[in-house]
Parts: structure tokens; C-alpha cells; sequence
């Protein structure tokens, strides 16, 4: 083949993908150009998947953006529907994860895999607002850090839970809030958008297990990072059924009220 037709090719491929050296070899080609990827974590969304990767294609329009659905080789196939997806979508793709599961390293792996500068993950059973996300997709670009769907700031709402289901996710956001480095009202948001460079520093802290992936990151983020919080109502699950069970949500209280008192404990020592 001719030099003539290699170095164009080169050149429009060069243009799409620079060649980032990786430590790890997990991404080595990365968008040179602004790109949001949104990451969908799933285990059994065999039933919304369509319609949520229907509604963030058509609310990212006017944004660059790749979706990556991280499956967790869901019994009901949800990882096939996706791949099925991709053949007609080159922005779409699914990562089928086999003989793991925990939403929190599902979404670490999707960052890892994503190629693009902004980094954002959502539910995938129509609970988020997927309209919010070129917004947050906007202040991360614009200040950099994180941004984030928030039920906790003024015009936010955790919509129809119930009293227990609130209690508890109050009092759990209230212990997680002492713990973070930064100033926020709520640390265990599902519906977040950072920045790569953000993520890139602290994942070598992350210990991703558990639901709460956000509040993993903020333990360890800088305390000048930038925050932005917008506010979103929870909505109601469009089919199936919920993973987070209450025995997780407790003992994940247990987990914060411990480490609440463990730091107190610290401060007063050192007095
Ligand atoms: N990959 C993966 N995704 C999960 C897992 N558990 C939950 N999810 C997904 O994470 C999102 C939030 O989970 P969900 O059960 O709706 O939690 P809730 O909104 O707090 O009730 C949904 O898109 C789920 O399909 C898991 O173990 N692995
Ligand atoms: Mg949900």
C-alpha cells in the first residue's frame, strides 16, 4: 500500500484517538477531543435498558459521548441486549463482567475503560434525571472536579421512598458528610459526572465495594476540589426490582457510624 494512502488513514485515525501511554495497559487510546463517557452499571436491566440508552443518546445529542454499559453477566441477558445495541451504535458498547459483582467496581471498571476527558455514571432503571447530565457534563468542563445530581440540595427530592428507606439514607448522608474532604449534601449520589484527572488520582485509594462509589471518591479527593450539586427528584424505577437491600444499607451505617466515631476519637487524642 502506498505511503500516499497509509498517511492519511494515519493522520484521521491520529485525529480520533492520541496514543496515551498507560501504566496499566487497560486504555491505551484515548479521545484527544472533549468526550463525556456515561457509564451504566446493570445486573438484570433487561427490561429499561432500551429505553434508558434510548433517552441518554437523545439527551446527549449536542454532546460528544460514548456509553458503557458494565454488566455483571446478568442471568437476563441484559449484556446481550447491549451488545446487539452496539452493532448498530458505535457509541454504545457493554462490558460483561463474569463472576464479579458489586455495583461500586462496576463503575470503576467503566471509568477505566472510557475514553473520554469527562467521566459520568447513572442508573439504569429510569430513577435518574438523564436530562441533568449535559449540565454536569457542562460545569465539569467548565470548573473541572466533580459534579453532582443532587436529592439533598434546595429543589432535589428522594421522591417516593418510604419512611424507613429515608431515615436512613438521611442519617447515613449526614455521618458520610463528616467524613468527606469536601463540602457537599449528598455524598452517596448514584448521578455523578468527574473529571478524569480527579479520578485518575484517586483511584489508587479506591477500595470500590458496596453501592457507594461517589463517597469513596470524596474521602479521598483534594479538599480545593471543585463541587457543583444540582438538584434532581429520584424517580420511580421504571421495571424490576432494587439490589440495594436493607441489611446493605445498615451495614453500611454500621460502617460510617464507626468510622464517624473512630475519627472523633482520633481528634480527641491528639487534644
Ligand atoms: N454491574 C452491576 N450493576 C449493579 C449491581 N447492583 C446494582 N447495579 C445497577 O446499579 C444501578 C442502581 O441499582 P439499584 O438496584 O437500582 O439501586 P437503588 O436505585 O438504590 O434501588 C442499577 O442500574 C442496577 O442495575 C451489581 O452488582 N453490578
Ligand atoms: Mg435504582
Amino acid at each position: 500500500m502506498s505511503v500516499f494512502v497509509l498517511l492519511p488513514a494515519f493522520s484521521i485515525i491520529n485525529y480520533q484517538f492520541s496514543i496515551v501511554p498507560s501504566t496499566d495497559n487497560f486504555h491505551p487510546l484515548r479521545y484527544t477531543f472533549p468526550v463525556l463517557s456515561l457509564i451504566l452499571p446493570t445486573y438484570n436491566e433487561a427490561e429499561n435498558i432500551r429505553a434508558v440508552i434510548a433517552e441518554a443518546r437523545r439527551v446527549l445529542e449536542d454532546v460528544p459521548h460514548e456509553i458503557i454499559v458494565v454488566d455483571d453477566d446478568s442471568p437476563d441477558g441484559t449484556w446481550r441486549i447491549v451488545h446487539e445495541l452496539s452493532e448498530e451504535d458505535p457509541h454504545v458498547r457493554a462490558i460483561r463482567r463474569v463472576g464479579r459483582r458489586g455495583l461500586s467496581s462496576a463503575v470503576v471498571e467503566g471509568f477505566r475503560a472510557a475514553k473520554g476527558d469527562v467521566l459520568a455514571v447513572a442508573d439504569a432503571d429510569g430513577q435518574h434525571d438523564y436530562a441533568l447530565l449535559p449540565r454536569l457534563y457542562a460545569a465539569v468542563r467548565e470548573k473541572g472536579g466533580i459534579a453532582i445530581g443532587s436529592r439533598y440540595v434546595e429543589g432535589g427530592s428522594v421522591g417516593a421512598w418510604d419512611e424507613r428507606r429515608r431515615l436512613l439514607s438521611r442519617l447515613a448522608t449526614q455521618l458520610a458528610i463528616r467524613l468527606c474532604r469536601v463540602p457537599v449534601s449528598d455524598p452517596m449520589s448514584g448521578f455523578f459526572a468527574v473529571s478524569r484527572p480527579v479520578f485518575e488520582r484517586v483511584l489508587p485509594h479506591l477500595r470500590p465495594k458496596g453501592f457507594k462509589i461517589l463517597f469513596e471518591i470524596l474521602l479521598h479527593a483534594e479538599r480545593d476540589m471543585p463541587v457543583t450539586e444540582m438538584p434532581f427528584t429520584f424517580g420511580i424505577r421504571k421495571y424490576g426490582r432494587s439490589k440495594l437491600s436493607l441489611g446493605v444499607e445498615w451495614a453500611f451505617l454500621a460502617m460510617l457510624l464507626t468510622a464517624v466515631l473512630r475519627r472523633a476519637a482520633g481528634i480527641f487524642r491528639r487534644s
